[in-house]
């Protein structure tokens, strides 16, 4: 199957009406008749020797079965890939955590190898006493934990124009999501103590790209923190090891890694052009700035194109993600025929706010299409937009912020492909 994404094209699908009637009903997983099945009769060789000795890998990795659930690249996206993007394989990962191992990269100039020793953090600008800390300096600082998703505001921008990449790891996949440790930001500010006329705080790498991006007071002094630990471990160095911003519910963009300095300012700086892109271009050509938040959205992640079902009719588990920068999900509906009707996914675990969810849908398939769409609404009562009520207010030339309904055409075989419908 398709694990890689197919060259650009542009495809259109009109809802049929045959699809609209495939009511289908929840009905029990079958199990295998019981036979004489040479897996339960037989004894194995895995059991008529030893394994591995517990040193085999003093740290471990994925088994080899599952080798295929690696980063993936789209190498025409960008020129260089010192400066670009991978993906998440979101399509095979299940729960919420995305392991660091797996989670996207974006690097304006690669990522860079900084030591604890060598780091430095200053903090200086609008405040009573720059200072400098140490990473030592930082672990003496009260901590927090909070889980959070990070998604490139550029996620989905490839398909603006119409359905192009097949796999919901190359449409949606420039997300993560992880259980940070660290110290909220407001504690080093309040210890710099920030004079009355700071209203904006910039944030800056130690990479060459710096990626430094301004953020309002108010944010700074609220969620954001400076981490050193992800889902338990410390930081892998390409997500800004030894110390990352977290920025629950804004653009990645704005996740300053390989942190270096927090300048205090009266007025919102950008370092260098590249960064400052982070616009999006409306049809009269005016731009929308400040776009920091991550509107809701969700997809189906199981089945997708690089998972299509295989197992013929009957049990299906539907399984997929959503997330809001603005709070907590509190509904996903999917609609199994093109969004004609919409039925409410459970929502599997918690649903922590600003953080990946879990919905499932168990249906029973009876074999034929479906155009699979799901939509996710969140606790300020925001509803997931189709992307043409999208293109309708923002137009085409934007690249930014797509948070419109995903399909996926399921065809009777199984397979699935990326589509709209119109
Ligand atoms: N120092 C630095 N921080 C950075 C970047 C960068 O190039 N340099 N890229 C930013 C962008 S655009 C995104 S989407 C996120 C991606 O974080 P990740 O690489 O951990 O997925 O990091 C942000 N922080
Ligand atoms: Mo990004």
């Amino acid at each position: 199957m398709t694990d890689e994404p197919v060259s650009p094209s542009r495809r259109g699908f009109l809802r049929s009406t045959a699809l609209a009637g495939a009511g289908l009903v929840a009905g029990a997983a079958s199990a295998r008749a019981a036979g004489p099945d040479p897996k339960i009769t037989e004894v194995q060789d895995w059991a008529s020797s030893f394994g591995d000795a517990v040193d085999a890998a003093p740290y471990g990795s994925p088994i080899r079965f599952e080798s295929h659930v690696v980063r993936r690249n789209v190498e025409w996206l960008t020129e260089s890939p010192v400066s670009s993007i991978n993906f998440t394989p979101i399509h095979a990962l299940e729960g919420t955590i995305t392991p660091q191992g797996c989670a996207f990269e974006r690097h304006h100039s690669g990522a860079i190898e900084l030591s604890k020793q060598d780091f430095r953090l200053m903090i200086n600008g609008l405040v009573e006493k720059p200072l400098v800390f140490t990473f030592e300096d930082l672990l003496r600082f009260p901590r927090s934990v909070t889980t959070a998703f990070c998604e490139c505001a550029a996620n989905g921008g490839m398909e603006w124009g119409g359905a192009q990449l097949e796999g919901c790891q190359y449409t949606q996949g420039m997300i993560h999501n992880m259980e940070y440790t660290g110290v909220p930001l407001r504690l080093l500010l309040e210890e710099a103590g920030v004079n009355p006329e700071g209203k904006w705080v910039y944030a800056e790498g130690a990479d060459a790209s710096s990626n430094g991006r301004s953020m309002p007071l108010e944010k700074a002094m609220d969620d954001v923190m400076v981490a050193f630990f992800a889902n338990g471990e410390a930081l892998r160095k390409e997500h800004g090891y030894p110390a990352r911003l977290v920025v629950p519910g804004w653009e990645g963009n704005m996740w300053v890694k390989w942190l270096r300095r927090i300048a205090v300012y009266d007025q919102a700086v950008e370092s260098r052009e590249e960064t400052s892109k982070y616009t999006d271009l409306m049809p009269d050509g005016r731009a929308r700035k400040w776009t920091w938040v991550m509107d809701a959205k969700s997809v189906i992640t199981s089945p997708s194109p690089q998972v299509p079902i295989r197992h013929g009719k009957g049990a299906l588990v539907i399984s997929g993600l959503a997330w809001s920068g603005n709070g907590r999900i509190t509904r996903v509906d999917v609609s199994l025929d093109g969004g004609v009707n919409w039925q409410p996914a459970r929502i599997s675990g918690d649903a922590k706010p600003k953080a990946l969810t879990r919905f499932h849908l168990d249906i029973n398939w009876n074999g034929e299409e479906m155009l699979l769409q799901s939509r996710a609404i969140d606790d300020t009562g925001y509803l997931q937009p189709t992307k043409d009520e999208l293109r309708e207010i923002r137009g085409l030339n934007n690249v930014y912020h797509n948070n419109g309904i995903q399909t996926w055409w399921v065809k009777a075989d199984g397979e699935v492909e990326n589509v709209e419908v119109a």
